[in-house]
């Protein structure tokens, strides 16, 4: 099958444009239309879509590329008639159907003469008809250039800022986001600053309108802000180009982070971005998401509100103050280290659990006496075999016999429904060099004592090593963390979202019990269970815990 040449289709005006996005890769099934690459100018992206149906076969740019109209972008392997290969791409469906004229350029402008209103229109924008406005960069009283971004529209393949005309002061918006506007469209009123390199006299062409210009003035009498064609002013009268975000909050970000950003809320100008030249990607807006929900980061409306408004004005969260803000080398010597990439993973997760999940920890203790004797014999006549039991695995068979005894511990909330499972996977908590990880033993109620040991010593070598793949810690049902190896009496342990309750143990010690005649030396191992109050009550965590405490005490229950 002879390949298909996809090139660059017409895309107006734009020239030498970089490849922000590659958006396929070789052998990926793509749909005629289907934008396979982002391009982006200081002012304006778009994404290319394909020609025709097909498989990549291979590509030929990648990101950092400059394209232009007819650079080839992609070999395809596809039914369509070979005539298509060499079709100029103007003449192929994949024309993105708002291709821009290249980013309204620098209307041919001045500074309005000082105090003289001036309508600022949306100049030719090639073919975009109808385009929404998803941002509004200036506000009234903000001081413009000529060339300043005033809004930013879009369309579903392409967004372009649209600069000001004229330099001044704006007086008035004209638009607000979500408003569609084509050429001509008025988006603002500028009072003229009169000043900068354009010191000459007002340009008679500017016919500014009539101060103070009524808000229903139509476009077409505005011409010094409409399109270039419109205006004859003197090439001397304009100022210095500033090309780059004169607000220094323009979002540098390609159509469809725009999108994802407009989903999720998220104020795209208040993202740092760590692309190219400080391009905004999928990433950083996920991270932002992440920081502002994780209460590491605060949004500019957040921060607003300052910590006397307190509902909705804190670390992310409804009612909360905002996290304090302190110079800690006031008071002496600090150094700063970055959080490994487990826990700022990690470390929402265990945020969002400990704040949407209701937990009550029950603490309790068991009697392992006689259980300790039994493991140790075991561990002694499997010496050889180089097999070693430690309390945790026989904590995972107990947990499992208090699973199937009490369901609604080994389920999950699902809206209004409790998801009941069949299987009893257990996660447990593992203490790595750089954080903390729940690897998963699965069917653990079809196995035996010394293989769940056996994997769980496979599991934690893995968790130490960094090579835990996500299958390894997904599926859990119930998890336990156990500190026994380190030490302490009790905690309150966060329950593994979606789970809904988790067992934590801590190192075991020789207590007096009495048993009504006197005091014995028992071994007693301190537990603590959290659980979802939405899900699981008092009653019945504490009849989890006398079962488990049974079972830790005489193990031949795990068998009735
Ligand atoms: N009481 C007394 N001793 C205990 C005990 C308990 N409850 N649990 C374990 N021990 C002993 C073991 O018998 C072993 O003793 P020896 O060295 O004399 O044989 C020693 O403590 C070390 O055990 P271990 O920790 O290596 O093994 P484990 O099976 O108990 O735990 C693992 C394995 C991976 C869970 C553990 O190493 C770990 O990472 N624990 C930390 C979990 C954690 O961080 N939880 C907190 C989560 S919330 O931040």
């Amino acid at each position: 099958m002879a390949a298909l040449e996809v090139k660059v289709p017409d895309i107006g005006d734009f020239k030498d444009v970089e490849i922000i996005e590659v958006l396929v890769k070789a052998g990926d099934h793509v749909q005629a239309e289907q934008s396979l690459v982002t391009v982006e100018s200081d002012k304006a992206s778009m994404e290319i879509p394909s020609s025709a149906e097909g498989v990549v076969r291979e590509l030929r740019v990648k990101v950092g590329d400059k394209v232009n109209e007819g650079s080839l972008l992609l070999l395809l392997d596809s039914d369509a008639p070979a005539t298509h290969a060499d079709a100029p791409p103007v003449a192929s469906p994949a024309v993105p159907a708002s291709a821009p004229a290249e980013p309204p350029a620098a209307p041919a402008a001045a500074p309005a003469a000082a105090g003289v209103e001036v309508e600022v229109v949306v100049p030719d924008i090639g073919d975009f008809d109808e385009v929404a406005v998803i941002e509004v960069l200036v506000k009234p009283g903000d001081t413009v250039a000529v060339e300043q971004s005033l809004i930013t529209v879009e369309s579903d393949k392409a967004s372009m800022e649209i600069p000001s005309s004229t330099a001044g002061v704006v007086k008035a918006l004209k638009v607000k986001v979500g408003d569609k506007v084509s050429k001509g469209s008025l988006i603002a009123t500028v009072q003229g600053s009169g000043g900068g390199p354009a010191a000459a006299p007002a340009p008679a062409a500017a016919s500014p309108s009539p101060s103070p210009a009524p808000a229903s003035a139509p476009a077409a009498a505005a011409p010094a802000a409409g399109a270039g064609s419109e205006r004859a002013l003197p090439t001397a009268a304009l100022p210095a180009h500033e090309p780059t975000a004169p607000t220094g909050t323009l979002p540098h970000a390609s159509p469809a982070i725009r999108k994802l950003a407009r989903e999720l809320g998220v104020p795209l100008d208040e993202v740092k971005g760590s692309g190219p030249k400080g391009r905004i990607t999928q990433e950083d807006v996920h991270d932002f998401v992440k920081a502002v929900l994780s209460g590491a980061a605060r949004t500019k409306a957040q921060a607003g509100k300052g910590a006397s408004a307190a509902p909705g004005a804190g670390g992310g969260l409804a009612g909360l103050l905002p996290w304090p803000q302190v110079d800690f080398a006031k008071f002496g010597a600090i150094e700063k280290k970055d959080l490994s990439r487990i826990k700022k993973i990690s470390g929402p997760a265990l945020h969002r659990n400990w704040v949407t999940i209701p937990h009550v920890t029950n603490h309790d203790d068991a009697d392992i006496t006689d259980l300790e004797a039994f493991r140790v014999a075991t561990n002694k006549e499997n010496e050889k075999a180089g097999v070693k039991v430690t309390m945790l695995a026989f904590l995972i068979k107990a947990s499992v016999a208090a699973l199937q005894k009490f369901p609604d511990f080994n389920a999950s909330l699902d809206g209004d429904q409790l998801v009941l499972k069949k299987y009893f996977h257990i996660g447990f908590a593992a203490d790595t060099p750089n954080g903390l990880v729940v690897p998963v033993i699965r069917d653990c109620d079809k196995k035996g004592v010394i293989q769940i040991s056996n994997e769980m010593g496979e599991l934690a070598k893995k968790a130490r090593d960094g090579k835990l793949t996500p299958t390894d810690m997904s599926g859990g049902c119930f998890s336990i963390s156990s500190l026994g190896g380190i030490g302490g009496r009790y905690f309150t342990p966060i329950i593994n979202a979606p789970e809904v309750a988790i067992l934590g143990v801590c190192r075991s010690t020789i207590e007096p019990v009495w048993d009504g005649k006197a005091f014995q030396p028992r071994l007693i191992l301190p537990l603590s269970l959290s659980w979802d109050h939405r899900v699981v009550d008092g009653a019945m965590a504490a009849r989890f815990n006398v079962f488990l405490i049974q079972v830790l005490g005489d193990f031949r229950r795990v068998l009735l």
